[in-house]
């Protein structure tokens, strides 16, 4: 039978991995973190009993947070990444050149270290001297920022439960707003709405109260809440399906996931989700 390692979604529904070794696992002040090496994703990381990132989808993922802002952001010069640990996000804001300087914001020094020794497959962009990463909390760290600092923001939280939810409140994206140039582009992650419905309508009502432009937009992602995964583009601004040319290509080629197709095909949405939006 071997060990396996579940995490239950909602109370009914659960994903099992079958576990070949644990690697970590540990109580930072924070959470429960735990790093497994799994026959079917790879190395996974858990937090509070909640698949993180693995090293077999993973970039499913961080391709699609990342991609589809940094290439119609009408700049990217100073990007910022809150949450994102584990280091995919980063890795990959800092495939672009244009990028000159990336502030990640995570609480919890431990996610990072543990990435560092376990994760290596995944976080790769440590030692980048672009890459400024601070141990404070997002939400502090969004108030006491100045106006107009980013070109681009990414959240890279976890679910919004518990240490994680601080970063699904309308005031933290109205922060974040304040934060990012006139035009900039802010992109986060908005749950399942196959799982979470619920949330990820929330969400969007919270942001559009906010941005003149709110484009949701899904992808896979196996590890996460059945499989179907969503992100959302936000702007006062332009729109997420004029990406600018030449850096689009430049990321293509490199990228396993992201393409000129698919950052158009991802925006197109489902009937089940246009309508719960109201689209
Ligand atoms: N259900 C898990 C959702 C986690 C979303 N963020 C993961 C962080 C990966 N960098």
């Amino acid at each position: 039978m071997g060990l396996w390692y579940d995490e239950t979604f909602d109370g009914h529904t659960r994903l099992g991995l079958l576990v070949k070794e644990t690697l970590f696992s540990g109580q930072s002040p924070y959470q429960e973190i735990e790093v497994i090496d799994t026959a079917g994703f790879g190395r996974v990381l858990v937090i509070d009993g909640v698949f993180m990132t693995s090293e077999h989808d993973e970039f499913l993922y961080h391709e699609m947070l990342v991609h589809p802002a940094l290439t119609t952001a009408p700049s990217i010069e100073r990007v910022l990444v809150i949450g994102g640990g584990d280091g995919g996000a980063v890795r990959e804001v800092l495939r672009h050149p244009d990028v000159r300087e990336c502030v990640m914001i995570e609480i919890d020094e431990m996610v990072v270290d543990v990435a560092k020794r376990y994760l290596q497959a995944i976080a790769t962009a440590w030692d980048d001297p672009r890459l400024d990463v601070r141990f404070v909390d997002g939400v502090e760290y969004v108030k006491t920022s100045r106006d107009d600092a980013y070109d681009a923001i990414l959240l890279d939280g976890t679910d919004p439960v518990g240490l994680g939810a601080t970063l699904f409140d309308e005031s933290f994206y109205r922060g974040c707003k304040r934060m990012l140039v006139p035009g900039g582009v802010m992109a986060l992650q908005s749950e399942s709405p196959l799982l979470m419905m619920d949330v990820f309508v929330e969400t969007q009502h919270r942001l559009r109260r906010l941005f003149s432009e709110v484009h949701p937009y899904m992808g896979p992602v196996p590890l996460y809440g059945a499989g179907t995964w969503s992100w959302t583009w936000c702007s006062e601004t332009g729109e997420p399906l004029r990406p600018i040319q030449e850096r689009q290509e430049a990321i293509v080629e490199g990228s396993r996931a992201y393409n000129e197709e698919l950052h158009r095909a991802a925006f197109a949405l489902p009937n089940y989700v246009k309508r719960a939006l109201k689209l």
